[in-house]
């Protein structure tokens, strides 16, 4: 399989409850490695850009307005097929969906207060890795 790199972020609601460490060891014990890690306050122009594709959709500004209610971890995964996998680590987008064990499930508490954002396929990966952290 090849060695893929995906996006993560670790957001305000799981920053806020003090699980960066627990959800960066659930990566690590599942073989995916940090090979980028920044904590950062999103400004309203950069949460509105990275989200731009649910420009449209009703929960947009909800949406914003909690990706920028604190401060994030923004983190690029390798592995082998680390997008898929890292999917599957996070779980269903929302909590009360998400299969037992999942980050989500463990550490979620709401479909718009998830803990966790990871790119859903190889074009999102690179555009989001190059949003933040450039080529
Ligand atoms: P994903 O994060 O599992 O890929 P997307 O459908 O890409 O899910 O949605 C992006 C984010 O938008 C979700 O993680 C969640 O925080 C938020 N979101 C999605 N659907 C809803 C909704 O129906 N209400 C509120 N927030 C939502």
């Amino acid at each position: 399989m090849a060695i893929e790199r995906t996006f993560s972020i670790i957001k305000p609601d799981a920053v806020a409850k003090n699980v960066i460490g627990k959800i960066v060891s659930r990566f690590e014990s599942n073989g995916l490695k940090i090979v980028e890690m920044q904590l950062k306050q999103l400004s309203r122009e950069e949460a509105e850009g990275f989200y731009a594709e649910h420009k449209e959709r009703p929960f947009f500004g909800d949406l914003v307005e909690f990706m920028t209610s604190g401060p994030v971890v923004v983190q690029v995964l390798e592995g082998e097929n680390a997008i898929a996998l890292n999917r599957e680590l996070m779980g269903a987008t929302n909590p009360q969906e998400a299969a037992e064990g999942t980050i989500r499930r463990d550490f979620a508490q709401s479909i718009d207060a998830n803990a966790v954002h990871g790119s859903d396929s190889p074009a999102s990966a690179e555009r989001e890795i190059a949003y933040f952290f450039g080529k």
